[in-house]
């Protein structure tokens, strides 16, 4: 039976970076997730006509949402749901189901790499027919419902067996239960040289993935140990897990520590990769040797023809404006379309829906192509795999010779986390308005050469977005701020910094943006504001 419950609007329903966020407990308030589940689904019309996915990365609470979620569809009549075997799909591979199956949309159940619990995080991915998460303008139309909803439908059906692949039904609407693998695992033979990856992980190569308790983990295990020849226990921490096992599931250089000790101490590893809690984020990592995401990104560009898949040539290639310069340097030397959006992974969505770009990524530790409409963590670990194959060089002679060749970004990310909102909020207006006033400013030996907010216009529907506000210095070193959109505790200013070398290769990071974390701390006031003296976090 149907039942229309009366409810009334929670008013902290807006999407942020990616999806809805929150603590899990505000999400399992009463009729929270109903209501905005029924916000969304008050925003498509024909819903009779309309199949949707359902997934999630294991988390706590996803197993029940997934249920409500089932019942609220059947309540409003939805054609069909395609539901991962468990209740599990990777964010990745979410998109791909989406685009394969031509669906209307999907739900995928995760914080990303937000750690997971009772007393932690969940969220909610809503992606659209283009396999990626809704655009501004849909976010903003199911905001306004969640503001004025007073009522949801529901089903009183029993909870449906996710455990065995197969169909059934909720009142009208058909249900299937999906292996959410095997596709996407075809998918990724389709682009790589799979014979190649086998003939070298089963040579002498040590290899280690990390799934981080995430959703990964029975992807890598069946690519990597069964289909590609690794040895047993490549992959660790590959059971996702409804608290990831207390794991932060963030793959850098401060949560994934465990597997940063391994690469760097003795015996270590040739090559390394861990994934976030729903697949989309990687690190790679070489013996004795970190890649900064933003430089993945430039080093895979400029290797794409050793893909089968990217071989006959690429459209362009496109990063977010935090990331740094390195892929631009390549873009350029390579003559390809190159592109600057906000942060966000739906931001690059019309410009592979419009052809304009193959190869995207972002600092925050995510790559991807236009195979799918999200980034995707297993596709950039196979792709430096292949690279490594192809060439059988190190990871570091990987880097080192791409450095030689562009010069080198030094970057890092400062977050300051957990600021009073209004707090981070006057600091950035006054920032912002203050900009004009840093052009021709020195600090230290860095002289501003330009400084404004980052405008983003939309190459295919013509909308504009702010998104952060960026620093020139005349030695091509930049300073990028913004605010955080994905977060759960207070505010997070982060801040980006970034300087272009072509001598000193192999210097520490730390050391060589000394001076500019400090001038970045200065700029924008943030000890005198919060009176944090340093960063939270550093990657
Ligand atoms: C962060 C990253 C951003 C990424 C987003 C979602 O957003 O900076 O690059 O797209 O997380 O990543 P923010 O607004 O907190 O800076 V995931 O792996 O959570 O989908
Ligand atoms: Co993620």
């Amino acid at each position: 039976m149907i039942e229309t419950i009366q409810t009334v609007p929670y008013t902290d329903q807006k999407m942020g970076t990616a999806g809805l966020r929150r603590k899990t407990q505000t999400a399992m308030q009463p009729h929270y997730l109903e209501n905005f589940i029924q916000s969304i689904f008050n925003t498509i019309p024909n819903l009779a006509e309309k199949s949707f996915l359902i997934g999630g990365d294991g988390r706590y609470f996803n197993k029940t949402a997934i249920q409500k979620i089932i019942k609220i569809a059947a309540g409003n009549h939805v054609k069909k749901l395609y539901i991962g075997q468990n209740g599990l799909v990777s964010t990745p591979a979410g998109s791909h189901i989406i685009l394969k199956n031509k669906l209307d949309g999907g739900f995928i159940l995760t914080a990303s790499h937000n750690p997971g619990g009772q007393k932690e995080d969940f969220g909610i991915k809503y992606a659209t027919k283009t396999g990626g998460q809704c655009q501004p303008s849909e976010s903003q139309a199911i905001y306004e419902q969640t503001l004025a909803i007073g009522e949801y439908k529901i089903s009183d059906h029993p909870d449906i067996d996710l455990s065995h692949i197969g169909r059934t039904q909720c009142e009208e609407t058909q249900i299937e239960i999906i292996d959410p693998i095997t596709d996407y695992l075809n998918l990724m033979q389709q682009i790589f040289d799979f014979p190649k990856l086998k003939s070298l992980l089963t040579s002498n190569f040590r290899f280690v993935f990390d799934g981080m308790n995430g959703v990964t983990g029975p992807y890598a295990k069946k690519l990597f140990e069964e289909i590609l020849g690794a040895p047993a226990g490549t992959v660790i921490r590959a059971t996702p897990l409804e608290d990831f096992g207390g794991v932060h599931p963030d793959p850098n250089l401060t949560y994934a520590k465990s597997l940063v000790d391994l690469m760097y101490g003795n015996d270590a590893p040739d090559f390394a990769a861990a994934n976030d809690g729903d697949g989309d984020r990687n690190m790679i990592l070489g013996q004795n040797f970190f890649v900064c995401p933003s430089d993945s990104l430039a080093i895979l560009t400029d290797n794409y023809k050793l893909i089968p898949a990217y071989r006959n040539g690429i459209f362009g290639v496109a990063k977010s404006a935090a990331t740094s310069m390195a892929v631009k340097r390549v873009a350029d030397a390579l003559n390809i379309g190159y592109y600057e959006v906000p942060t966000g992974w739906k931001y690059f969505i019309h410009l592979m829906d419009s052809n304009r770009i193959t190869i995207c990524g972002e600092e925050s530790f995510g790559t991807g192509a236009s195979h799918i409409r999200e980034k995707d963590g297993i596709w950039a670990t196979l792709f430096w795999l292949s690279i490594i194959a192809e060439t059988r060089k190190s990871v570091k002679e990987i880097a080192l010779e791409h450095w030689k060749k562009y010069g080198r970004s030094y970057y890092l990310r400062n977050d300051f986390e957990n600021l009073p909102q209004d707090v981070a909020d006057k600091l950035m207006t006054d920032l912002q308005n203050k900009l004009p006033s840093l052009i021709g400013q020195t600090f230290g030996s860095f002289t501003v050469s330009d400084a404004y907010p980052f405008v983003y216009n939309d190459p295919v529907d013509n909308s504009s977005t702010q998104n952060g506000l960026i620093i020139h210095f005349r030695d091509g070193s930049r300073i990028v701020y913004r605010l955080s959109g994905t977060g759960t505790n207070g505010a997070t200013l982060r801040s980006y910094i970034e300087r272009y070398v072509t001598m000193d290769l192999l210097e520490n990071p730390e050391d060589m943006l000394k001076d500019l974390c400090r001038i970045s701390r200065q700029i924008s006031e943030i000890t005198l504001r919060t009176g944090k003296e340093r960063p939270d976090i550093v990657t």
